[in-house]
């Protein structure tokens, strides 16, 4: 409805600095080696992808924790760059493919959104809220905490200055959550955000989720929409290659049929794919999350099964 999309810009951020565990850094790489590119241009997709990124130099050489926060100003100086990249894609009329990379990136990719479309929906897929914020985070990782800062209630982190509050509640919602913390589940009651964790999606199943999770945050596609990926969503027994895996997640099916519900809005502005961490687990485990990955990808961009 938005724009009858033709091209999509691919942005890949090998960045693992936003939680502890090595590898998901890895992630573009492999999903761009398993095909992703070629299998939208199949789909009669334009595809904008100006190689493969080494975001280590925005590394500074001291970045002492921030409160709790870890890796506070390099988070921040990846993130403002994807932001760029994102805005810069979609002014020119693509959709913006992002390719993780821990989901602090997240913090980058919807802020560039929202400086081209400040009305847009984020629809956040994910077994975690990632709503921490700089004091209820017990971790210190901000793969935790960016919907937190979009929304505006982290509080002035003086180091991640430049993210500026671009996101409401009522723009927010939620599918597939079953790991959230306790400061987590207050901020979510006290702000009054849709979520869909896995027990509405059992009790309603996802066809029903997903109609009211679009109709929440796009009545009758009135707005654009930002769609945020975690893999970890999905049970680990589908997609096991990721750094925070919680059972009971979304089938493979329900992942897809999120994605192919998108599609049918005509809404979708920008996808966000992020966690993939191909260094975990055996290469069949790799295989399985990669594949998925490219697959949920290119349902949201409009394959179809028949
Ligand atoms: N993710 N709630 C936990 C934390 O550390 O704040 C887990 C966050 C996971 C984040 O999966 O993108
Ligand atoms: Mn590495
Ligand atoms: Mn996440
Ligand atoms: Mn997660």
């Amino acid at each position: 409805k938005f724009l009858p999309h033709q091209s999509v810009g691919v942005i890949p951020v090998p960045f693992s600095g936003g939680q502890k565990r090595e590898g998901v850094d890895h992630g573009p790489v492999k999903i761009i080696e398993f095909g992703l590119l070629d299998q939208l241009k199949e789909l009669g997709w334009s595809v904008t992808f100006d190689g493969h990124r080494d975001y280590t130099q925005l590394r500074p050489a001291s970045d002492p924790p921030v409160g709790r926060l870890l890796n506070t100003r390099y988070v921040s100086a990846v993130t403002e760059s994807v932001a760029a990249s994102v805005q810069a894609h979609l002014e020119k009329g693509s959709l913006a493919l992002t390719l993780g990379g821990d989901h602090s990136v997240g913090l980058g990719t919807f802020s560039g959104t929202a400086r081209v479309h400040p009305d847009a929906a984020l629809i956040w897929v994910d077994a975690h809220a990632d709503i921490n914020t700089p004091e209820t985070t017990d971790s210190g990782n901000i793969h935790g905490c960016p919907v937190s800062f979009l929304l505006g209630i982290a509080g002035h982190v003086k180091e991640l200055g430049w993210v500026k509050p671009c996101l409401t509640p009522n723009r927010l919602v939620y599918i597939g959550l079953r790991d959230v913390d306790a400061g987590e589940k207050k901020i979510l009651k006290e702000h009054g955000i849709k979520a869909f964790s896995m027990h509405e999606v059992d009790k309603y199943g996802i066809a029903k989720v997903m109609e009211m999770a679009i109709d929440h945050v796009s009545p009758r596609g009135s707005r654009p929409i930002h769609l945020s990926f975690d893999v970890d969503a999905l049970d680990p027994s589908v997609a096991p290659s990721t750094g925070t895996p919680v059972r009971g997640g979304l089938t493979f099916r329900e992942g897809h049929y999120i994605c192919e519900a998108v599609h049918e809005s005509g809404c979708l502005v920008a996808m966000d794919l992020m966690e993939v961490n191909p260094t975990l687990e055996d290469d069949e485990a790799v295989f399985q999350t990669v594949t998925i990955g490219c697959s949920l990808v290119r349902c949201a961009l409009g394959e179809t099964l028949l």
